[in-house]
C-alpha cells in the first residue's frame, strides 16, 4: 500500500510530516499480511540481526539479541509531558511538552535516512469493538513490523474502520539516527547511549514520540505506550479503565464460570497465573489475555477486554513445570529475544527445566561459552538475560479462553492485586468493600525486578495497582477515578456488581531465604478461594486488614505443612505496622492534596484498629 491510498487526511497529513522531517528512502504503508510477516523477518535475517531456528525443533521462528543498552524499559527515559507539571504527578518524569519535542525533532531530523519508513496502522483490541482504540505506528524498524503483527491487530481493516475521521493514536517511532563516520555499529540497530533514548507521551494530544531503543515496552507502542499511559489517560477523560492485568476466565467443578482481572507489577506472574494448569481437581483456568485490560461498564456490569493480539512474556523461568501452556505456545512461529542459541539453533534459558544441550552455546551478548550443565541461574553470567522475552500470537496458547476476542469483552467478578513481597502480606486476603479495595491497591508494594534497566532489582517499591510505570496522569487523580467509578456504579444501584478485590502474595519467604509457598499449578487453591468468596462461601474470618482464609479453607499442597500455611494467612500485626509507618512517610506524603480523603483515612482506621 502507499501513502496516496490512505483515506484519512489528517493521518496522511501526519505520515507526510514525518516524511519531510525523518527523510526515509521510501515508504510502505503496513497491510499486516502473512507475506509482509516473512519479508520483514528476512530483512532481519538477510543483515545478519536475526538467525532462523532449526525448522523441526522451532518451525518458522527466530532468534534475536538486542544490543546491551536495550534489553528492558527505560523508566528514567520514559517522559509524561502534559502541559501542566502536576497532571503528571510525583511517579511520573515530567519534562516541557514544548521543549520535549524541539529536542525530539532534532533526533528525529534525517532520522530515517537510508531505511524505510513503516507505517504501521493497528487496533487495540478487536477491529470495531465498543471498547478498541485505533493508533497508528510510524517506524524505520522491521522488528517493530513484525512484533506489532504479533501484538496488535495490523492492517487494512483497521484503516476502514477508521475512515475519513475517525480517531486515532499518533505513534512516532525510530531506531536511530544512521551511522555517523566513525561511529561503531553495534549490530542491533538502536541508540546505545541510554541517555539520549526517549520514551515520550503528550497526555494532552494523546501523542506518543519514541526514539533510540528497539526493546518492546519502548517500541511495541501500542503496548505500555498506548495501551496503558495514553489509554489511562483516555481512561479518565471518558470514563473506563485502562490497567496492567491478566484476565483469566475460572471454571469451578461444576462447571460455573468466572472472569478475573489481576494487576501484578512486571515480571511478577501475570503471564504465568494467567495461563495456570490448575492442581486442584476439577478447576479449570482459559487465558483472556496476560499483560492488560480494558474495561467499561455497561448496564452496571464491567467488562474486559484484552487489547494485545498476542502475548511479549519472560523467558527466564519458564518451563513444563511454571508453565506448560507458554512452553506448549512458543513451539512454532515465535519470536525469542535475547535468550541463548544452542548448536542445533534451537533457544535455551535459565530454569528451561534441564541443562543447555551440546557443548558451547551462544549467550544473549553473542559470546559462545560452554554450554550449563544445569538450567541454575548463575548471576553476572546468564545465558539469556534475565528480562529475555518471547513473542507469540494469543491464539497459539493452548488454553487461549474461545471467547478471549470477542469484541464486548467478558463480565469482569473479581480483581486481584498483588506484588513480589518476602514478608508481611499474606497469601491472599480480601477487600472490605470497594473503597478498601481501592486502599489496598494503592498502598501495593513489591521488590524490584529486572523489566526495567534503570531500578535497583530487589528493593521494595511502592507500586499501586502495579502502574506507577504505566499511569499517564497524577496517581492521586488515578485513585479518585477509581473510587469515582465505584460510587458511580453503587448510586445507580449496581454496586452488587462491582468486582470483589483481593490482594494476593505468591513470594512470602522463610528465614532461609526459601519460597514458603509453591506457586504457579498451585496458586489454583488461592483463586478457587476467592471464586468461592465471590459467592458468600463462609470460608474466611474478618481481620482489620481485611478477610483471611479460615484456617482449613485452602487445600494444603504436598509440600506445605499446616504450620506454613498458618504463617502465610496469618495478620503480621508488626509487620503491618512498619507498613503503614511507609506507606504514610514515604508513599501516601507524595500525592499532597491529590490523595482521596477517604484513603487517607482508612489508613487511619487500619491503625487504630491494629493498635486495638
Ligand atoms: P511482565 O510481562 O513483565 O508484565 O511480567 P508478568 O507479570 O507477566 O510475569 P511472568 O508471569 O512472566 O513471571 C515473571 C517471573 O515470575 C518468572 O520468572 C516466573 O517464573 C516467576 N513467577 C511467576 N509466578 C510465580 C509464582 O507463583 N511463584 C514464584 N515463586 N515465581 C513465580
Ligand atoms: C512489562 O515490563 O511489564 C512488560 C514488558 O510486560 S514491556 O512490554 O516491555 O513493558
Ligand atoms: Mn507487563
Amino acid at each position: 500500500m502507499n501513502l496516496n491510498e490512505l483515506k484519512h487526511e489528517g493521518l496522511k497529513k501526519w505520515v507526510e510530516e514525518a516524511v519531510a522531517m525523518m527523510t526515509p528512502d521510501s515508504v510502505e504503508v503496513c497491510d499486516g499480511s502473512k507475506a509482509e510477516y516473512d519479508r520483514m523477518l528476512k530483512i532481519m535475517v538477510d543483515a545478519g540481526l536475526g538467525v532462523p531456528l532449526n525448522p523441526e525443533k522451532r518451525p518458522n521462528s527466530f532468534w534475536f539479541r538486542s544490543d546491551p543498552s536495550d534489553v528492558a524499559r527505560a523508566e528514567s527515559r520514559t517522559f509524561i509531558a502534559s502541559k501542566n507539571k502536576d497532571d503528571a504527578g510525583p511517579t511520573n518524569n515530567w519534562t516541557d511538552p514544548v521543549e520535549l519535542k524541539d529536542t525530539m525533532r532534532g533526533l528525529y531530523k534525517g532520522c530515517m535516512k537510508g531505511r524505510t519508513m513503516y507505517v504501521i496502522p493497528f487496533s487495540m483490541g478487536p477491529v470495531g469493538s465498543d471498547i478498541a482504540k485505533i493508533g497508528v505506528e510510524i517506524s524505520d524498524s522491521p522488528y517493530v513490523v513484525f512484533n506489532m503483527h504479533i501484538m496488535t491487530r495490523v492492517g487494512a481493516d483497521v484503516l476502514k474502520v477508521l475512515g475519513t475521521d475517525g480517531f486515532y493514536v499518533p505513534c512516532l517511532h525510530s531506531i536511530a539516527k544512521p551511522l555517523g563516520p566513525g561511529e561503531k555499529d553495534t549490530g542491533w540497530p538502536c541508540e546505545p547511549d541510554v541517555n539520549k533514548k526517549y520514551i515520550s507521551h503528550f497526555p494532552d494530544t494523546y501523542e506518543i514520540w519514541s526514539y533510540g531503543s528497539g526493546y518492546g515496552g519502548n517500541a511495541l507502542l501500542g503496548k505500555k505506550c498506548l495501551a496503558l499511559r495514553i489509554a489511562s489517560v483516555l481512561a479518565r477523560d471518558e470514563g473506563w479503565l485502562a490497567e496492567h492485568m491478566l484476565i483469566l476466565k475460572l471454571t469451578n467443578p461444576q462447571g460455573k464460570v468466572k472472569y478475573i482481572a489481576g494487576a501484578l507489577p512486571s515480571a511478577c506472574g501475570k503471564t504465568n497465573l494467567a495461563m495456570l494448569i490448575p492442581t486442584l481437581p476439577g478447576w479449570k483456568v482459559e487465558t483472556i489475555g496476560d499483560d492488560i485490560a480494558w474495561m467499561k461498564f455497561k448496564n452496571g456490569q464491567l467488562y474486559a477486554i484484552n487489547p494485545e493480539a498476542g502475548f511479549f512474556g519472560v523467558l527466564p523461568g519458564t518451563s513444563d513445570h511454571s508453565n506448560k501452556s507458554a512452553m506448549d505456545s512458543i513451539k512454532k512461529n515465535t519470536i525469542f529475544t535475547n535468550c541463548g542459541l544452542t548448536e542445533d539453533k534451537d533457544v535455551w534459558w535459565e530454569q528451561i527445566g534441564y541443562g543447555a544441550p551440546g557443548e558451547t552455546i551462544i549467550n544473549w551478548k553473542g559470546e559462545k561459552v560452554p554450554s550449563p550443565k544445569t538450567d541454575k541461574p548463575v548471576a553476572g553470567q546468564e545465558i539469556a538475560h534475565v528480562n529475555a522475552r518471547f513473542t507469540v500470537p494469543a491464539s497459539q496458547c493452548p488454553v487461549i479462553a474461545s471467547e478471549w476476542d470477542d469484541p464486548n469483552g467478558v463480565p469482569i467478578s473479581a480483581f486481584l492485586f498483588g506484588g513480589r513481597r518476602a514478608a508481611t502480606i499474606p497469601l491472599v486476603n480480601q477487600s472490605k468493600n470497594w473503597v478498601h479495595g481501592v486502599f489496598m491497591g494503592s498502598i501495593t508494594g513489591s521488590e524490584i525486578t529486572a523489566a526495567a534497566l534503570d531500578l535497583k532489582a530487589g528493593s521494595i517499591r511502592r507500586d499501586p495497582f502495579a502502574m506507577v510505570p504505566f499511569c499517564g496522569y497524577h496517581m492521586g487523580d488515578y485513585f479518585a477515578h477509581w473510587l469515582k467509578l465505584g460510587k458511580k456504579a453503587q448510586d445507580e444501584g449496581h454496586g452488587d456488581k462491582l468486582p470483589k478485590i483481593f490482594f494476593v502474595n505468591w513470594f512470602r519467604k522463610d528465614a532461609d531465604g526459601k519460597f514458603m509457598w509453591p506457586g504457579y499449578s498451585e496458586n489454583s487453591r488461592v483463586l478457587a478461594w476467592m471464586f468461592d468468596r465471590c459467592d458468600g462461601a463462609q470460608n474466611f474470618v474478618e481481620t482489620p486488614i481485611g478477610n483471611l482464609p479460615k484456617p482449613g479453607s485452602i487445600p494444603l499442597p504436598s509440600d506445605v505443612s499446616d504450620a506454613t500455611m498458618a504463617e502465610l494467612i496469618k495478620l503480621d500485626v508488626d509487620g503491618w505496622k512498619a507498613e503503614i509507618a511507609d506507606v504514610r512517610e514515604n508513599h501516601y506524603s507524595k500525592f499532597g492534596s491529590k490523595l482521596p480523603k477517604e484513603l487517607a483515612d482508612l489508613l487511619d482506621v487500619l491503625e487504630k484498629d491494629l493498635n486495638k
